[in-house]
């Protein structure tokens, strides 16, 4: 795919760096010789892998064997049921604002212009008590959600586009003193601004195979850069609108609520509560593997952002000072960027071992204290400290 942004050309350092990538799975698995060093910080029989049918899946970060997440090991999540579509009858709708509302069947799709870009995913909820888990990294393919739109044309008016799954349930509606149970489909919305980036896809691959059910057979939006909750899948309608949308899971569900300035108390007035939407991902590194190979070990652990650059990727040994990891070259800009960090000298015993990634604009990844004002559990992008024990 030959898609070049404004943000990439002044990123092209980057980009040159992604071309120079060779190998697609620069980072191998279990080389002979090498050995797993057991984290002492999961809780008891952690095994997210044991029920592939779960409603809710974590990926297991200690089986990271390359850049992309088989998709039997994807992580999942969804809030309601999941709807089995027959392909054959599937049909996404566009309507509202658009001059021509129109629908496309899985067959009309698949003969649009496709492009293929490696995405790196992760639910708003993911964060240490998950073990980081609700992530993961799939090669998508499908069709540019712009290509769409500029076919079917925009009226002038619109300025919100809305997209509904084919999940729905009845739910709590909330006005004020009242709530209403009223049934509700699975809706996020996004700008007509973000709608015609080049970025946001009508995907119907992933890894090259179909997408699962799970994944939101048979087309799922994909928005790189965003946490999950915006990559609706299942998806059967596309709604141009002018007016904001306000549904249960873009309004309500999905918020974040943060104190800035004042003392820190709940009541302080000089406290302001800023309190946003979840769109695009905070920047976060984790570590997710420590190998013992050859004389010394491996750490590797991945980042998830917004596409920025990145500056650096350090890891922390037991308080001692800041050191840099290599990103892996295979990385690209809405891909998670593996990293690793060669540990030489570790001593038998305990230790802590931490990552911590800054940007290009300046970002730098911050720690669960420096979080502590944040109310909702949601977009916690908080360094992880990890425990292991050396033999
Ligand atoms: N239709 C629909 N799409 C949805 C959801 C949902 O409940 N219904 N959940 C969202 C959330 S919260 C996340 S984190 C991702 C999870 O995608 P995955 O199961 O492919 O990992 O799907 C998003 N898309
Ligand atoms: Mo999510």
């Amino acid at each position: 795919m030959t898609e070049i942004t404004r943000r990439e050309t002044l990123r092209k350092g980057f980009a040159v760096a992604s071309f120079l990538a060779i190998p697609e799975w620069a980072l191998p698995a279990l080389a002979q010789g090498e050995e797993d060093v057991r984290f002492i910080d999961l809780p008891q029989n952690y095994n997210p892998s044991a029920n592939p049918n779960a409603a809710t899946r974590q990926y297991d970060i200690r089986t990271i064997d390359g850049m992309l997440t088989p998709k039997d090991r994807f992580f999942t999540t969804q809030h309601m049921n999941k709807p089995e579509i027959d392909p054959d009858k599937y049909r996404l709708k566009f309507t509202g604002m658009v001059m021509k509302p129109s629908e496309f069947s899985l067959a009309d799709l698949k003969a649009m212009k496709s492009t293929e870009m490696t995405v790196g995913f992760e639910c708003s909820g993911n964060s240490a008590r998950a073990i980081e888990g609700l992530s993961s990294c799939g090669k998508f393919t499908g069709v540019p959600l712009s290509a769409v739109l500029k076919q079917l044309g925009v009226h002038p008016k619109a300025r919100e586009v809305v997209f509904f799954g084919t999940d729905h349930q009845t739910q709590d509606v909330a006005f004020r003193q009242q709530t209403y149970k009223l049934d509700q489909q699975f809706g996020r919305s996004i700008t007509l601004e973000n709608a015609l980036k080049p970025e946001p896809m009508l995907a119907y691959a992933m890894n090259g195979d179909s997408l699962t059910l799970n994944q939101g057979f048979p087309v799922r939006l994909v928005m790189p850069g965003w946490y999950g909750v915006a990559n609706v899948k299942w998806l059967s309608e596309v709604h141009l609108q002018e007016d904001r949308y306000l549904g249960n899971y873009q309004a309500r569900w999905y918020r974040s609520v943060i104190g800035v300035g004042g003392s820190g108390g709940d009541t302080d007035p000089d406290t302001q509560w800023v309190e946003t939407e979840i769109t695009h991902m905070h920047l976060k590194s984790a570590i997710a593997q420590v190998r013992k190979s050859g004389g010394g070990y491996r750490v590797l652990g991945f980042v998830l952002n917004d596409g920025t650059p990145l500056k650096s990727v350090e890891v922390q040994i037991d308080n001692g000072p800041w050191q840099r990891a290599t990103l892996d070259p295979a990385n690209s800009q809405y891909s998670w960027k593996l990293f690793t960090f060669q540990w030489d000298g570790a001593a038998p015993g305990e230790h802590t071992l931490v990552s911590r990634v800054t940007d290009a604009d300046g970002n730098v990844q911050p720690t669960a204290a420096e979080l502590s004002r944040k109310k909702t559990f949601l977009q916690d992008n908080a360094q992880f400290p990890r425990k292991v024990m050396i033999s």
